[in-house]
């Protein structure tokens, strides 16, 4: 383990933990909308204790009080405005940082990512947004374009840290889109799922704000696009399919902070390492819940989860499916007319 200072504090002495908190239960009207829409907000998944101390953390990186593999302090000299404007967002904190790997394997998260795609989670990205006034936004595009996985079962989940909306730069989602395939450019063809259409078309400009340079954008149109409106605490989850992007920060005051974490199911195949596409990378990834036949990573800071704890008792085996009573499958045959319904 390296050392980590933050406000002048070393941390990291005791593995992260968590506080006991009470389990996220799906239902079955959220798992329908999340099918139906391509996304779902649950509300309040996050508590104001825990909101608080990511943006505390949050405002010790943006004023240079942690050092970190890529983190800079800001310059001697610079004006309050230059200091919070230095950066838009930072990925991948979780592999330096305790406290991304903590909130990247939040229970209450991995609740709702496990019963969507679930039940094994492989833990892949971190992103934190600071968006400050002004800040760009990010034209349309699929997360499974840049994250594929296979057979494809990503999701993002998009913490709000401050409360986000049209003004300040919330997400926007096209409802529907989640049913489109990942559209390849040539860079990404090869390994794109999307390949197996044969009349799939290239598309140029992935996350191009300009919605002529981005084309994605006649995709998009086909569906209607909702602001994703989000108090602090709220957590937006997508599917990698779905068409999303999001505005320029138009405040003049308000920042539009998100911390932003991209999980897979543990029984997919990925190459994906932050930029690293060039073979297997599972190994890379933390099992976040369940179990798998694939390689993957340790939480680095301890944080609980799958890969570090006792596995559960397995289930007993589901009953075969229409037995013979000896344990053999047998061969049932439906007469006509004797369909119970
Ligand atoms: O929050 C944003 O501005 C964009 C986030 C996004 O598109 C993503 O996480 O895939």
């Amino acid at each position: 383990m390296g050392t980590v200072m933050t406000s002048g504090h070393e941390e990291r002495s005791a593995p992260n933990s968590f506080r006991d908190y009470p389990a996220y239960r799906v239902s079955v009207d959220e798992y329908v909308t999340f099918r139906s829409q391509g996304f779902l907000i649950v509300r309040d998944l996050i508590d104001q204790q825990d909101v608080q101390e990511l943006l505390e953390h949050t405002e010790d990186i943006m004023y240079g009080r942690v050092s970190a593999p890529g983190l800079e302090p800001p310059p001697a000299g610079a004006t309050r405005e230059e200091i919070e404007r230095r950066y838009l967002r930072i990925h991948m904190l979780h592999r330096v940082l305790p406290i991304h790997e903590k909130y990247l394997l939040h229970p209450r998260v991995l609740d709702v990512v496990q019963a969507l795609i679930g039940p094994d989670v492989l833990a892949m990205q971190t992103m934190l947004f600071l968006k400050p006034p002004g800040g760009a936004g990010q034209g349309y595009h699929q997360d499974s374009f840049y994250i594929p996985t296979v057979p494809d079962m990503l999701i993002g989940a998009w913490i709000a840290l401050d409360d986000a909306d049209e003004e300040n730069g919330c997400l926007w989602v096209r409802v529907g889109s989640q049913h489109e395939p990942i559209y390849p450019d040539q860079a990404h063809r090869a390994y794109n799922q999307g390949d197996t259409l044969y009349d799939l078309p290239l598309v140029e400009g992935h996350s191009h704000t300009v919605e002529a340079e981005n084309g994605l954008t006649p995709i998009a149109a086909r569906y209607m696009e909702v602001p994703a409106v989000v108090r602090s605490g709220d957590v937006v989850f997508f599917g990698g399919h779905v068409i999303h992007r999001s505005h320029r920060n138009r405040s003049q005051t308000r920042f539009r902070r998100s911390f932003v974490s991209h999980y897979s199911n543990a029984r997919s195949y990925t190459e994906w390492n932050y930029g690293d596409a060039g073979g297997p990378a599972n190994q890379y990834h933390i099992l976040a819940r369940g179990g798998t036949h694939l390689p993957y990573a340790m939480p680095q800071y301890g944080t609980p989860c799958a890969a570090n704890q006792p596995r559960p008792q397995q289930a007993a085996r589901p009953a075969a499916m229409m037995p013979d009573g000896k344990g053999d499958m047998a061969i049932v045959v439906q007469l006509p007319g004797t369909d119970e319904d």
